[in-house]
């Protein structure tokens, strides 16, 4: 069990483009341990590398209710099935405390490999495909709060970097 810290919006690192995984080793295994773990303490449904400061193209994500199915995506490509587009409310882990609403592809093919480097395919939609978009923008250094007007962005920034300051003076 190694709960790792999660990088909070703005932290400049949560733009980072990340690399893809070219080894399939015991690293990767160790990394993909501590982000289930990490996802299933937060709790969350899903958790990009990045978000604990590894600049990888590894997701996580479980959407069962039982928390029993965690789904691991290497490496992973999406491509629209321009089957329409859907908004659904979001949240991350990197953004506590906010709920927007954010419209995506509705259905998508996820092209990824798994943790031994074996390649699949999976069709996504409901909340599977929201999940996988919205980690996927996080490989590539984006969060949902750029789907926002400037004025709405900046407001959550200004509450999170206020609530970060308010943390750091109480802990001193
Ligand atoms: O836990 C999470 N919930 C969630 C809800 C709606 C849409 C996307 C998500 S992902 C989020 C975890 C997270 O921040 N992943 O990057
Ligand atoms: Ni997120």
């Amino acid at each position: 069990m190694a709960v790792q810290k999660i990088l909070t919006y703005p932290d400049p690192r949560l733009r980072t483009l990340c690399e893809p995984v070219l080894e399939f080793d015991k690293n990767l295994e160790t990394l993909i341990e501590d982000m289930a773990d990490t996802m299933y303490d937060a709790p969350g449904i899903g958790l990009a590398a990045i978000q604990i400061n590894v600049p990888k193209r590894v997701i996580v994500m479980d959407l069962s209710e039982t928390k029993s199915q965690l789904q691991v995506f290497v490496n992973p490509e999406i491509v629209d099935l321009n089957q329409g587009t859907r908004e659904v409310e979001e949240g991350c882990l990197s953004v506590p405390g906010f709920f927007v609403p954010v419209k995506r592809p509705e259905k998508v093919l996820i092209k990824a490999q798994d943790k031994l480097g074996d390649h699949f395919e999976l069709e996504a939609d409901e909340m599977t495909a929201v999940c996988i978009q919205h980690e996927v923008d996080h490989l590539n250094g984006k969060v949902f709060v750029d789907y926002l007007s400037r004025m709405k962005r900046e407001r959550i920034r200004n509450k999170l970097t206020k609530a970060r300051g308010d943390f750091e003076s109480r802990v001193a």
